[in-house]
């Protein structure tokens, strides 16, 4: 028997699901679990890959974009967010406040204004330095596992059984100005589906949304798929791909079904979950294809 709550996310993020727990513990639902969850990571500046002290495109911009979605199959998105840390936060309210699921760039960043986020520079002086450092040479390819910390997409079930999903990211280093990745796509970065589970995805995106990998996943576990099966059939489909360059990138996925089972599975080794449940919160290493 699956012990409730559960708290998944990717990467090595431990603090971030401690505080998801918390909120479950306390009585929070999972949308609240994976909110604050994630806002940890958005304020952490030692992550690269998320919120304040993101990595900022080719042009010195930290763009920012997010997605979050509840039981109810709602859900809200941001996407080329500027100055505001708490992406994840703004993409609730679009959720919850305005009719639509996804705003961007001036739009996004004056609707979350109005709800009384504050502006701030997100660029640090290390994320600065580290671009000033990229420019010297300005050879763009992906990093495969960018110090094991990363984008965080985190999933949690409740004490109810009711899941929710959120994923939030300053999408790939030194990306072109504009870029948006699969981070606040519902269905490729995120899906959740309450009556059967959820997955969220990290790495390139743009191969994510190339197989809407999150959406993917959640359909192969209604098939019947375990969440371990559904994510290692999702990356098959991208690795299979005729041309695929999969020896050169990253993709990971983490998912869990209405049971409370999870799964995880990358394209190379070094991608990890964190699982908090039943007072253990631990990294588990996962599953890869390349060996
Ligand atoms: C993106 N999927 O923007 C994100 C980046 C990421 O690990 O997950 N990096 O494509």
């Amino acid at each position: 028997e699956v012990k409730l709550p559960l708290v998944i996310a990717t990467w090595d993020v431990k603090n971030a699901t401690a505080r998801a727990m918390e909120v479950l513990q306390s009585g929070g639902n999972a949308l609240d679990a994976v909110e604050q969850g994630c806002m940890v990571e958005e304020a952490d500046i030692k992550n690269s890959s998320v919120g304040k002290g993101g990595l900022p495109d080719r042009d010195g911009n930290v763009t920012l974009d997010a997605c979050i979605m509840d039981k109810h199959g709602n859900c809200g998105s941001v996407v080329y967010l500027q100055n505001i840390t708490h992406a994840v936060s703004v993409a609730r309210k679009v959720m919850e406040d305005t009719p639509h699921v996804m705003l961007a760039g001036e739009g996004a960043k004056q609707f979350a204004i109005s709800k009384g986020f504050q502006e701030e520079n997100l660029l640090t002086e290390s994320s600065k330095e580290a671009w000033e450092e990229w420019k010297i040479k300005s050879e763009y390819k992906p990093i495969i596992n960018i110090e094991n910390h990363d984008t965080i997409g985190m999933l949690a079930i409740d004490k109810n059984g009711d899941i929710s999903g959120a994923c939030t990211t300053s999408g790939l280093a030194y990306k072109m100005q504009g870029r948006v990745g699969d981070s606040p796509i519902i269905g490729s970065g995120l899906f959740v589906d309450n009556e059967i589970g959820g997955c969220v995805a990290t790495g390139l995106g743009e191969e994510v949304v190339k197989t809407v990998g999150s959406f993917l996943v959640v359909e192969l576990m209604r098939q019947g798929k375990s969440p371990q099966q559904a994510c290692e059939e999702a990356i098959s489909r991208i690795v299979n791909k005729p041309n695929s360059d999969y020896k050169n990138f990253q993709v990971g996925y983490i998912a869990v079904n209405k049971k409370g089972e999870t799964g995880s599975y990358s394209i190379h080794q070094w991608f990890s979950m964190t699982k908090f449940q039943d007072g253990n919160n631990e990294q588990i290493q996962s599953d890869y294809y390349v060996k």
